[in-house]
């Protein structure tokens, strides 16, 4: 299967022949950096490889498009319910510099004591099973040759059927998971020594595939109301699963701490957040830190989310995280928005390249506050442990309440998760092997009489499903009607009428965002909102951001609804697109005509840089194909950028109109138009308006020749010049 940037992910494509498709390798893959690498215009202290493909942020078109890939593996989560939909979110994530996709599960999967077949659709994620992943690796192995970067697929192995979906990941080539028997423990009410049986076949499954593990920590400062105050029992947290992790089998550089850091704002951050990611990283030394962005107190606000997101990654660059996850800014409104995912992407690649050699230009005080604090929260969390040690053990702790509760430690505010030890899902399911226990499989925990034997436990067998895949059971779909080929006729169906809905979560799902500001109190401005969009034409309005401006001045709404429009891509006129003319046919022309233009920003406008990008010769602009420029500078009148074209004998006026106020960039564009005709110009001087605003349409509607907005350059003005004089035919 191979991708092209011009079209789109072919589903039938990677839904065929799924029962044969093997995994091409297994294991965890990390970025390879590169010091003082030469990009563009910059040496880079802290990147890896370039990618192949990529959607550069926004501000590098100024910079020749560079894309500088910063060091840290970057992840992001993906969740729409049908997975046939996350691909394509995968495959923009993977152009926007995400090389660890996070598949997040369908609600009570931890519940299920089995694995589940086919592909029925999920709620707030979605439901894992072999076809899914199969088909998800196969769609990878595409994005990653595509954006020439290995990508890391991951998911989950949490619940009751925890040890079944190790060896579906193991035999699938999953890339990395999260495992940690207290996370079931705490937060799915599975019963502990099952939990903690569990883990240990898991753990060894993992280990045996190379896969990554993430712990659980990181929720209970999710759970928590007051974060910062759990952070001594994160660190017990973090030991108990990477002792337990350590002492099934599994290698340090298999083991990555998930770590959040726990304030957000107005408080304090640095101050608090910081000690707490030095004293955790030297707690730890030799595992993996993989750093998740804070999203414990977000309020659907998504610019505050971007400055907390944007701190945190300052702390994991600081502290020296190996994975940057981020998570949709708005993960408060719990929407799972594609180009929201992207955005927290781009801010993990902005704010990386940003802070890029930070560490050669400051220090971490090796004294004062900094070490005191990490000093202190390190103590606390020994005696968090040594209570445990001395209450009986973590089972004791567990029933005790002592995690997750909101006190300080050893302050104890009795308000922690409370499990008793014998019940939970799958409580009374442990069974102690016999003596004669036997299972001739790979990547078996514990004693088993084929363990005994030399070599394979599975060699008498002729090997397992993981050293020999034909064995595995491919299973399709189980649901007449709950499975992709269903979902997709309706895909296939729109796109061979050739038509084109807006999305957000799902194919052709029409959901729209829209932005008002409402000049009233909460209350009523909120209900007027909602009323607006209706008239809009949005189904199902609903408000998913609410931000007060003032008590009685107003405030501002994002309100999603269904947009029930369906485009027909026939039916659209595109303006059409020219190709420039190439460089040495245009400088072949002007050269030797002798050819003025005058130019100049219009009105009572200072900016230059657009013009001068376009004029200059330093900046690849037009002088450099032999026309002669007269630059008037800004806030010049319109009527005396003619007089200089008359002094000039120019054969083009170029203005420059950035500000648009009052649409005080089209009256210009008019009066140039209107003094020229006056002074009986107009059939000799081409004119040319450009700006941020303007567009060839708006220009023409004003009487120019021709407009120019974002994105052009030199040779696309040059070439539209010549065109204009060439028709003139004055030689
Ligand atoms: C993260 N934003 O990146 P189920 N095991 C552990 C977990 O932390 C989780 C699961 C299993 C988050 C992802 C929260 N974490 C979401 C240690 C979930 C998921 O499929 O809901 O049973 O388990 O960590």
């Amino acid at each position: 299967m191979k991708l092209t940037a011009d079209k789109k992910l072919d589903l039938s494509e990677v839904l065929e022949d799924l029962e044969s498709y093997r995994p091409r390798r297994k294991g965890w893959t990390w970025r390879k950096g590169i010091e003082n690498q030469e990009i563009g215009a910059f040496v880079y202290k802290d990147t890896s490889e370039n990618l192949s493909h990529c959607v550069p942020l926004t501000s590098a078109h100024a910079f020749g498009d560079i894309d500088p890939q910063c060091d840290m593996v970057i992840t992001t989560e993906i969740a729409s319910g049908n997975f046939e939909d996350d691909l394509r979110r995968m495959r923009m994530a993977a152009w926007h510099g995400a090389d660890h996709i996070m598949v997040i599960r369908t609600t009570g999967q931890s519940h299920i004591d089995g694995l589940i077949e086919g592909t029925p659709e999920g709620i707030g994620g979605i439901p894992i099973t072999r076809k899914q992943v199969r088909a998800t690796r196969k769609a990878l192995d595409a994005i990653e040759d595509e954006v020439g970067r290995p990508i890391n697929f991951h998911s989950y192995v949490s619940g009751v059927a925890g040890p079944e979906v190790a060896v579906l990941f193991a035999e699938e080539g999953m890339n990395g998971a999260h495992q940690d028997p207290q996370y079931n423990v705490l937060y799915r009410g599975v019963n502990m020594h099952r939990s903690f049986v569990d883990a240990a076949e898991a753990k060894t499954l993992m280990a045996d595939a190379a896969i990554l593990q993430l712990d659980g920590a990181h929720n209970a400062n999710a759970t928590a109301k007051e974060a910062w105050k759990v952070t001594p029992e994160l660190f017990v947290q973090h030991a108990i699963n990477t002792a337990y992790s350590r002492a099934v089998g599994m290698p340090a550089e298999l083991i990555a701490l998930s770590t959040v850091p726990p304030t957000a704002p107005p408080a304090p951050k640095l101050r608090l957040d910081l000690p707490y990611a030095v004293a955790l990283r030297e707690l730890f030394e030799g595992y993996k830190f993989r750093a998740q962005q804070n999203t414990r107190y977000i309020e659907a606000d998504t610019h505050e989310a971007s400055v907390t997101h944007v701190l945190d990654t300052l702390i994991s660059r600081l502290t020296s995280a190996d994975i940057q996850s981020t998570i949709t800014p708005d993960e408060g409104r719990n929407i799972p928005w594609h180009y929201n995912n992207v955005a927290g992407v781009n801010t993990a690649r902005q704010t990386l390249m940003g802070i890029d050699g930070i560490t050669q230009l400051l220090e971490l005080k090796q004294d004062g506050v900094l070490r005191e604090q990490a000093r202190e929260l390190k103590e606390r969390a020994v005696l968090f442990l040594e209570e445990i040690l001395e209450g009986g053990g973590y089972y004791a702790a567990v029933a005790a309440g002592q995690f997750v509760d909101q006190g300080y430690y050893p302050e104890r505010k009795g308000d922690g998760i409370v499990r008793d030890p014998e019940a939970g899902d799958g409580a009374g399911s442990v069974i102690p092997r016999a003596a004669d226990y036997g299972a001739p499989v790979c990547g078996h925990f514990g004693a088993s009489l084929y363990h005994r034997r030399d070599g394979k436990p599975c060699a008498e067998y002729g090997g397992c499903t993981l050293c020999d895949p034909t064995k595995i059971q491919y299973i399709d779909e189980l649901d007449a009607e709950d499975n992709v080929d269903m979902r997709l006729k309706q895909t296939l169906a729109d796109e061979r009428q050739g038509l084109l809905r807006p999305e957000v979560e799902k194919h052709g799902d029409g959901i729209v965002c829209v932005t008002l500001f409402v000049p009233e109190s909460p209350q009523v401005a909120e209900a007027a909102a909602l009323e607006m969009a209706r008239r809009m034409g949005l189904k199902d309005p609903e408000v998913i951001s609410r931000r007060l401006m003032h008590p009685s001045e107003g405030s501002v709404f994002e309100i999603k609804g269904v947009l029930d429009v369906a485009i027909r891509v026939a039916d659209l006129k595109l303006p059409a697109r020219e190709a420039p003319l190439p460089e040495s046919e245009i400088e072949a022309w002007v050269r030797g005509r002798d050819i003025h233009l005058v130019a100049a920003t219009v009105g009572e406008d200072e900016h230059s840089v657009g013009l001068h990008e376009i004029l200059d010769i330093k900046h690849g602009g037009i002088e450099k194909y032999g026309f002669h420029c007269h630059v008037l500078g800004t806030s010049v009148p319109v009527e005396r950028v003619i007089d200089a074209a008359q002094e000039e004998n120019a054969r083009a006026v170029l203005i420059s109109t950035i500000v648009s106020h009052g649409n005080v960039h089209a009256q210009h564009m008019r009066r140039l138009h209107q003094i020229a005709r006056q002074r009986k110009l107009r059939q000799r001087l081409v004119l040319i308006a450009g700006g941020t605003q303007v567009t060839h349409e708006l220009a023409r509607r004003c009487g120019l020749d021709g407009g120019f907005g974002r994105g052009t350059t030199g040779q696309d003005v040059a070439s539209f010049l010549v065109h204009k004089l060439r028709d003139q035919r004055i030689d």
